[in-house]
Formats: C-alpha cells, sequence, structure tokens
C-alpha cells in the first residue's frame, strides 16, 4: 500500500526501477527513485556492518552452506540469566523444577518447546539487540525485519530427534530468505548433547526434506516410526542416523548459529541425563504479517453476529498457527499447517 502511494506521488515509472527521465545517475538514496528497492544506502549499510563487526566469512558461510556460527556471542552472565529464566518460567507454567545437569527422560520425554520469553526477563530483550546476529539477519532479511518469537526447544534425555525441516514456507521458497533462524547455544552442543544438526547447501533446494531426508531408525524413516504408535521405551531404545551431509554442530554456550529459513535442520536426541538449552531469535522479513491486525475486539458485536460461520472465523485468522502469546501453538491439529498450493 505505501509503495503505490510512493508511486503515485513520484510520477511515471519506466518499469526498471528508474524514474523514467533521461537525467543521469539517480541519487541512490532517494526513496522515491526506486520501487526495487529503497536505493543502495540500505546495502551499503548492511554490508558495511558486517566488515565492521568482522563478520565476512559469516556472511561467507551464508552464502555458500546456508548456516553460520558466530562465537562467543554471549558473556556468562547473559548465559546464566537466560537458563535460570527459562528454567523458572519451566517450574511455573509446568510446575516441573528441572535440574540442568541431572533432568532425566521420565520428567521430559524428548524437547518441550517454551513459547514467548521476550518478556520473561531483562536479559531477552538484551540479547535481542546482540550487534553482530543482527548484522546477519538484516543480511538475509534485510533492515526491516521483525522478531517473529523468542522461545527455547529445551532438551531432556530420551525421546525423539528433531526432524530436519526448513522454517520456510511449505511451498513457494525461493533464494530470497523469508524467515531466518538464530539459536544461541546456552549449553554446550554435541550429538549426545542434544545438538542442533543443518544440511550444507540445502538452502538451494527451495523446498522442504522429503520423508527419505530425514532421521532414519531401523531403516524406517523418523515420520513412520512417528505413526507406528511405539511405547516411550521402545522409541528410547532406537539407533538413530541422520540424513547424508548433515553436520552436527558442537558449540558452546554462547555461540549462535544463524541460518537462512530454507536451510534443512533438525536435532539429535539428548543421551546424556541433564537438559540440552537454546534460545532460539526467530526473524522474518516485514510483510511476512497480515496488514491489518486479526482478531479486533473493539469489535465484538461482529464477532457475535458470525460465530457459527466457520467461514468467517477463517478470513479472521482464527485458524492461523501464529499469533500465540504465552499459551503456546495450537498443536492439537485443530489448525494444520498447509502443506501443499491448496491447502
Ligand atoms: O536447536 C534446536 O533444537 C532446533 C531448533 C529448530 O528447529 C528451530 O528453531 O526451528
Amino acid at each position: 500500500m505505501a509503495e503505490l502511494a510512493e508511486q503515485k506521488t513520484s510520477g511515471a515509472v519506466d518499469g526498471t526501477g528508474g524514474t523514467g527521465g533521461t537525467e543521469g545517475v539517480a541519487d541512490t538514496t532517494d526513496r522515491s527513485v526506486s520501487l526495487l528497492s529503497n536505493g543502495d544506502g540500505s546495502r551499503e549499510r548492511v554490508l558495511r556492518s558486517i566488515e565492521e563487526l568482522g563478520l565476512g566469512q559469516n556472511l561467507a558461510d551464508l552464502e555458500v552452506q546456508g548456516f553460520t556460527v558466530v562465537p562467543d556471542v554471549l558473556s556468562k552472565d547473559q548465559i546464566d540469566r537466560a537458563v535460570s529464566a527459562i528454567l523458572a518460567y519451566v517450574e511455573r507454567n509446568d510446575g516441573k523444577k528441572l535440574s540442568l545437569d541431572r533432568a532425566v527422560g521420565s520428567e521430559f520425554n524428548g524437547m518441550m518447546y517454551q513459547h514467548y520469553l521476550l518478556f520473561e526477563d531483562d536479559v531477552f530483550p538484551e540479547i535481542l539487540l546482540e550487534p553482530k546476529p543482527l548484522a546477519l539477519m538484516n543480511y538475509l532479511l534485510g533492515e526491516s525485519c521483525v522478531l517473529s518469537s523468542m522461545g527455547s526447544h529445551l532438551r531432556g534425555p530420551g525421546g525423539l530427534p528433531l526432524a530436519f525441516h526448513a522454517d520456510g514456507p511449505a511451498m513457494g521458497m525461493n533464494e530470497v530468505a523469508q524467515v531466518a533462524n538464530c539459536n544461541y547455544a546456552l549449553t554446550p552442543y554435541s550429538a549426545s548433547k542434544g545438538a542442533l544438526t543443518l544440511i550444507p547447501n540445502s538452502h538451494r533446494l527451495n523446498r522442504q526434506p522429503n520423508l527419505h531426508e530425514n532421521w532414519r531408525a531401523d531403516g524406517q524413516p523418523i515420520a513412520k516410526i512417528m505413526q507406528a504408535g511405539l511405547q516411550p521405551e521402545e522409541i528410547d531404545e532406537l539407533e538413530w542416523a541422520p540424513p547424508r551431509g548433515a553436520v552436527t554442530l558442537d558449540v558452546n554456550p554462547g555461540d549462535a548459529v544463524i541460518w537462512h529459513g530454507n536451510t534443512w535442520h533438525g536435532g539429535w536426541r539428548r543421551d546424556e541425563p541433564g537438559l540440552r538449552v537454546n534460545l532460539a531469535a526467530y526473524f522474518c522479513r516485514a510483510h511476512v504479517a497480515t496488514q491489518e491486525r486479526r482478531g479486533d475486539e473493539r469489535h465484538p458485536d461482529v464477532f457475535a453476529k458470525y460465530a457459527d460461520e466457520p467461514l468467517f472465523a477463517k478470513l479472521m485468522g482464527r485458524q492461523l498457527f501464529n499469533g500465540w502469546q504465552e499459551e503456546g501453538p495450537d498443536l492439537s491439529g485443530a489448525t494444520p499447517a498447509p502443506r501443499g498450493p491448496y491447502d
């Protein structure tokens, strides 16, 4: 909408990003001269900050393999405060007092994602503003990117590994990232500790992994095993093999792993007592949201009138997965994620 208004006021448009004039080289900092971008200013700023922060190799990694590790982003104090806040959150919400070093599988059974952490403690906005990951996010998603969610994939011993997936959409991916992730290790990562694992160069494939491009155990892909109705003890016994090419990240607390939203990634099952804690700061381009904020509570009469009309509810985004707060997303299956172009 804003772009259209700009087009109307900036005169003729020749379809090449210029104004159709013959005045020679355009002033690239003038927003009105280009519909293709806001000019070179943003690109120059983004690349300059990457250079100033010494992130040239990280930029190359993102391009070549679709992910990169920025070491030592967080201080020991930030790590300790973030871990304590996450464990306090679990205790308050789930009544579980988990031990970082001694948690056992029966308390846990795999992974519990902790939602909506941003306002839980001062440390989280502080981490959000860390310049190095933000500089790389600006490279991937533009300076106008926004935080989509901040949560923690908390892994305890046993259960299933986290299936490989891309964070981008089920269809319509292209090489321009629409979403990107910054995953802070808050405890050490390794295969037996429940590390993150990624597939280099998968961001070029512009699709989600298929059934066979995923974890396997006993010759079966993880999706089949999830459907097989095994008992928790049977699941814990399985030996998992990652898909070909997967790289396990052995990284330290405070390191940040950043990836393009198309990059395939998953997580090892934790096989040691205690917890694997991360902080996932997930970002998206500014347009990845409805233009209007749905669920306007100032109009209860309209919602009451259509209370029995599922189509109205759907168009109002009531079946959208996103838009959660402390309660987290509805994983009951009532709001299935679209997987194909007509879903
Ligand atoms: O660190 C992990 O467990 C993986 C997180 C993940 O899959 C994600 O943030 O999309």
